[in-house]
């Protein structure tokens, strides 16, 4: 029987499914998985912070805050030459999407979103998938960054709309839907997802699964991020999250959004091969991976490129080329009966 893609889950059905015995729940996300994608393809992209630093929210996990003091240097909007060369590097590494990411609370029309406008067309022309994260948008600097040639927007919702203001206090989870849908406006794919290791509770996360795979399309991505506790910012001793509750996030979010990319985001760094392999297993095709040893910043570490060939040849995985995401992610690949 195949699954279908549902966007009326209630929260006791994914309560449930995120309750199964862990094997059984890896082994029905395993199952779905395969239904939508090709199992053997991962989806490998690269991050670019091309504004660090200084940022006016008061995210508690963040390293860019400028509310705490962080081993972060802020740095000015990159120029679009230095973001060419990284597009480049990674295109001759087989990465398939750049994503560009600002520590802004929102965008403003003026000379430096014309740069990113530039960029983002830019990087596009060289074949590449390209994605950014710059905050709140209205809704025409969504139909920019579409006319831009944009194929992906990040705005992730973190946490669940409970606990939201326990993490966050300088925008709502109210802010975040609307961006999220001035995005789904245009031809521009979503990506959203959250963080682990919060101090959140498994009701908590399960009520942000809820409102993720209730939005109608779902997001074409789903990033899991492991929190990478960060020196000076609030959360700085929060307890290492349990790989077994990474691999239930990622397998109840591939069983309720089949169509959707889950990425293994933040804090893969600290995983062995084997407890990656295992979230590969459990429905993750996507990740992030990086030539200079960090995501954003250095506060949070990404493995390398060749570090991630060798482990992607290892698994019999190989990299996804671009634009291969399903059109419209509602067939089924494979019949299972
Ligand atoms: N300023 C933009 C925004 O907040 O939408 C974009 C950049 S922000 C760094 C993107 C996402 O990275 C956050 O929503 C959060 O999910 C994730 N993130 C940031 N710091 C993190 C950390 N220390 N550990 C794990 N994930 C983190
Ligand atoms: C996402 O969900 N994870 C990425 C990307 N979207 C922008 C960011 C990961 C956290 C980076 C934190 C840092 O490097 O300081
Ligand atoms: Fe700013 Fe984004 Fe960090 Fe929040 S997560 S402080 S909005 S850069």
């Amino acid at each position: 029987m195949s699954v279908e893609i549902r966007c009326d889950w209630q929260i006791e059905e994914i309560q449930a499914i995120y309750n199964l015995p862990l094997l059984e729940l890896v082994y029905q996300a395993a199952s779905t998985h395969r239904q939508y994608h090709n199992p053997q393809q991962i989806q490998v992209c690269k991050l670019i912070s091309i504004k660090t630093g200084a940022c006016p929210e008061d995210c508690s996990y963040c390293a860019q805050s400028s509310r705490y003091n962080t081993e972060v240097t802020p740095q000015a909007l990159l120029d679009g030459e230095t973001v060419l060369s990284i597009a480049q590097q990674a295109k001759a590494n087989g990465i398939s999407r750049v994503c560009m990411g600002a520590a802004w609370r929102e965008v403003r029309d003026n000379s430096q979103f014309d740069r990113v406008l530039d960029m983002v067309k830019n990087v596009t022309d060289m074949g590449l998938e390209v994605c950014c994260t710059l905050g709140m948008l209205t809704d025409s600097q969504a139909k920019k960054l579409e006319a831009a040639g944009l194929y992906a927007y990040n705005h992730n919702l973190d946490t669940s709309p409970e606990y939201y203001s326990t993490i966050i206090t300088t925008r709502t989870y109210g802010d975040r839907l609307k961006t999220i849908d001035n995005v789904r406006q245009t031809n521009v794919t979503v990506c959203s997802g959250g963080i682990l290791g919060l101090g959140e509770s498994v009701e908590d996360r399960v009520s942000m699964l809820h409102t993720l795979a209730n939005l109608n399309p779902h997001p074409e991505s789903v990033p899991i991020n492991i929190l990478s506790q960060v020196e000076g910012t609030p959360l700085e001793n929060q307890p290492d999250v349990p790989i077994w509750d990474v691999v239930r996030m990622i397998a109840t979010a591939r069983m309720i959004m089949p169509g959707s990319d889950v990425r293994l985001s933040a804090g893969r760094a600290r995983l062995s091969q084997v407890e990656q392999a295992f979230c590969f297993m459990a429905g993750a095709n996507s990740i992030f991976s990086s030539d200079d040893g960090k995501m954003l910043t250095v506060t949070t570490p990404c493995p390398g490129y060749d570090a991630d060939k060798e482990m992607l040849n290892l698994l019999g995985l190989e990299m996804r080329p671009p634009f291969q995401c399903r059109e419209k992610i509602t067939d089924p690949l494979i019949e299972v009966t």
